[in-house]
């Protein structure tokens, strides 16, 4: 049974088709294009319309392949959305999750609410973008969107709607927003009416593998295709990447590494004690009764805008290049703590970086290989940091690391992660989101039993490459020196 998953990445998104083939799993990248947000005056925002522009680009390449698939599903990043008028048309472009709009907001809503009440009711980490106060920074700005909106839709739920003329709330990505509330199962009326939003903007979340329509009459016709059916699969991205992971036991711990670096274990009940809430651990919604216990690490983003920085004053370097700069750079000579705040909004990550050294102490990087190597350390030692929380608050004990997403590309990354967790790294799927996209589907069309087969197909049919810990007492003495740079809990 041929599908097609789209996943859309913070810079680019993909169009796959998924067969399977002697009980193995072929996948073909049928398109690809770039994600670029856009910004207008001191407002950043997605493209959406661009983005569902190249979702039909899509369906027209798998046409001329001569490829209809029979089920179609989508994933994205999770916490934005799209608001919906009145006569059902799309009010404003969705802000970008890093539009500075929020700065202050969950400060200010942890002081009226208190941080207890919103984490015992919703399980989720305080992130400052969150759509709890995106919409609360909205209504602070009287943003006439507010006025005029009948229905909240997340990102996907919005793109699916645009396919299907159905609008659809999807649980995975509904928990996210920090207005689920977890306990109850249903939207969170308190929080809800504290920052002045009605519920009735929400539909009952549907489970991952519900059915969720079919393609538009308006775009049958125009691109000449059948009534394919949607289906709603796991449509947070991390939550389909943890589907993809191909473990072999139920305990496991991953990193689902992109833009962002998502690390935690597979639960089944959400963890909402005090520890969690301190150590601000989140506990989103998976597929088939899971919760993702984990945290958000900001990942590959500061490199990647520091790399944007350099081809905007011209130099250019292959990625590979890029790798070699950074192992070629001394070891160990200053850390920053990725998840510092200064690093969350786009632009200046040199002089941030700098300044960071700076204020620590510490020696400011001085060749482009130097704030490479200082970005990928500090990454993976907050790797170990994150794992060894992810231990004490689930009680588990891991004896290595399953790698998932684009990140693992970067082979560099995977070894000096493996060194400093002092454990192997198992690397792979790459495209972890796609795959996982795919076998929501493949379990909702009764192809796969249930989820551990697929984990099991999933094994049989993509390389898992497998790194060593090497270097050992270096890694652990910087780990010692990187302990003392790293960020405050929020409580
Ligand atoms: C990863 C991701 C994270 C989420 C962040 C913002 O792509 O979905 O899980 O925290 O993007 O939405």
């Amino acid at each position: 049974m041929t599908i097609l998953a789209y996943d859309l990445g913070a810079g680019s998104g993909r169009a796959i088709v998924g067969r399977l083939t002697d009980y193995q799993i072929v996948t073909q990248e049928i398109h690809r294009f770039a994600n670029e947000p856009v910004k207008v005056g001191q407002h950043l925002y997605w493209d959406i319309l661009r983005l569902y522009y190249e979702l039909q680009q899509g369906l027209v390449t798998a046409k001329q392949e001569r490829i209809i698939p029979e089920s179609i599903g989508i994933d994205s990043w999770a916490v934005d959305f799209g608001l919906i008028g009145r006569s059902g048309e799309l009010l404003g472009n969705p802000y970008h999750y890093r539009d500075p709009h929020t700065t202050g907001m969950m400060e200010e809503l942890m002081a009226e609410l208190t941080a207890e009440r919103i984490f015992e009711a919703t399980g989720i980490q305080f992130l400052s973008f969150n759509t709890l106060y995106q919409l609360a920074a909205m209504r602070r700005d009287d943003s006439s969107m507010l006025k005029e909106a009948q229905r909240l839709l997340m990102i996907p739920d919005l793109l699916r709607y645009f396919m299907t003329g159905e609008m659809i709330n999807e649980f995975t990505n509904a928990t996210t927003t920090q207005l689920y509330n977890t306990r109850q199962h249903e939207w969170d009326r308190k929080l809800l009416s504290h920052i002045g939003i009605p519920s009735s903007w929400f539909g009952k979340p549907v489970q991952p593998g519900t059915a969720a329509g079919r393609l538009r009459s308006s775009l049958m016709e125009e691109l000449g295709l059948p009534a394919i059916p949607v289906t709603a699969v796991a449509e947070h991205d991390t939550a389909s990447a943890v589907v993809a992971v191909p473990a072999l036991s139920d305990t496991f711990a991953y990193l689902s590494c992109g833009t962002w670096s998502l690390m935690g274990t597979e639960v089944t009940e959400p963890v909402i004690n005090e520890q969690a809430l301190k150590l601000n651990f989140t506990n989103e919604g998976g597929a088939y009764g899971t919760y993702r216990l984990l945290k958000n690490i900001m990942g590959l983003w500061i490199f990647q805008e520091y790399k944007r920085e350099c081809e905007r004053d011209g130099h250019y370097a292959s990625y590979a290049d890029w790798l070699s700069g950074a192992e070629q750079a001394p070891p160990f000579q200053s850390f920053i703590d990725p998840d510092d705040p200064v690093f969350l909004h786009a632009g200046d990550m040199a002089k941030r970086i700098a300044d960071y050294c700076r204020r620590s102490h510490q020696p400011v990087p001085q060749s482009r290989g130097a704030v490479a190597r200082c970005i990928f350390e500090s990454l993976v030692l907050k790797y170990r940091y994150v794992l060894e929380l992810t231990e004490q608050l689930s009680g588990q004990a891991f004896d290595g690391l399953h790698m998932v997403g684009g990140g693992i590309q970067n082979r560099l990354l995977c070894q000096w992660t493996a060194n400093a967790i002092e454990r192997p790294v198992w690397a792979g799927p790459a495209e972890g989101s796609a795959i996982g996209n795919l076998a929501v589907q493949w379990i909702a069309q009764g192809t796969f039993r249930d989820i551990r087969e697929a984990r099991a197909v999933i094994r049989d049919s993509f390389p898992v490459d497998v790194y060593e810990p090497q270097e050992g007492d270096m890694w652990q003495q910087a780990y010692q020196r990187f302990c003392r740079y790293i960020e405050v809990p929020v409580q």
